[in-house]
């Protein structure tokens, strides 16, 4: 079976109430993609979770940036399954290499809030990817496969099927230095592969795999070309009307 193409808007800390009008309620709303080829989904910072569901069209897919992995408590400052599913937001990013980085989340983090968010019914774009020294060193696939068995570990097989994960090499990401379509390729059927060995030929065969990593409008046809990239996670274009030109890549 053919794997729908998914296009995520990662916004990050970026956004206003002038930006869902303009971006979501004017551009998007008014856009139009094959919708039997291609997935949407815009994440929002968490504040603004609500309007932006309650202004997008029902096609649009919305997704937290982070939760926790805990449902409700003492924990100041954190994101519950429970708030998003009211407000209907469906997905979460977990694991971005920025909350790696900054905020220190290790592997087996990512892996149970993972784990935690599928079991609570959110679908899941799980970030990985490696850093300029790891990939020159040799080491892109080794840091890939690392951060994929701690997600791995934590999920049935069952629940893979609630998983995107997206492939963001941390020297792309907001540097403008894209890899090469022959560059994520080979990364992305690498993931492929591990699945298969890994999990089982169905899940690899099934799970799509997002580019993410200064991804624009000029740069994503021959990336959308490549037949392991399955989508794309998309920052800083995600936040102008380019990113039309990007979801209509999938086509
Ligand atoms: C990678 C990507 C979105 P950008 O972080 O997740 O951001 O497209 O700005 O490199």
């Amino acid at each position: 079976m053919a794997r729908k193409f998914i296009v995520g808007g990662n916004w990050k800390m970026n956004g206003s109430k002038a930006l869902i009008k303009s971006l979501v309620q004017e551009t998007l709303n008014g856009a139009s993609w094959d919708t039997s080829k291609i997935e949407v989904v815009v994440s929002p910072p968490a504040v603004y979770l609500d309007a932006v569901r309650q202004a997008a069209k029902p096609e649009i897919g919305v997704s937290a940036q982070n939760i926790y992995s805990e449902r409700s408590g003492a924990y100041t400052g954190e994101i519950s399954v429970d708030f998003l599913k009211e407000l209907g937001v469906e997905w979460t990013i977990l694991g971005h290499s920025e909350r790696r980085e900054y905020f220190k989340e290790a592997d087996e983090f990512v892996g149970k809030k993972t784990a935690f968010a599928i079991s609570n019914g959110l679908k899941v774009i799980a970030c990985i990817g490696e850093k300029l020294h790891e990939r020159e060193a040799d080491q892109t696939t080794a840091v890939c496969f690392r951060q994929l068995k701690a997600i791995a570990d934590a999920l049935t097989p069952q629940q893979w099927a609630s998983v995107v994960i997206a492939y963001e090499p941390v020297w792309a990401i907001g540097t403008g230095k894209v890899a090469t379509p022959e560059q994520a390729q080979e990364v992305h059927h690498a993931i492929r592969g591990w699945l298969a060995e890994n999990v089982s030929a169905e899940v690899a065969e099934a799970t799509r795999i997002q580019y993410g990593g200064s991804v624009n409008e000029k740069n994503c046809v021959e990336l959308a070309k490549k037949p392991d990239i399955d989508g794309f996670l998309v920052g800083g274009a995600s936040l102008k009307p380019e990113f039309v030109k990007i979801i209509v890549a999938g086509e």
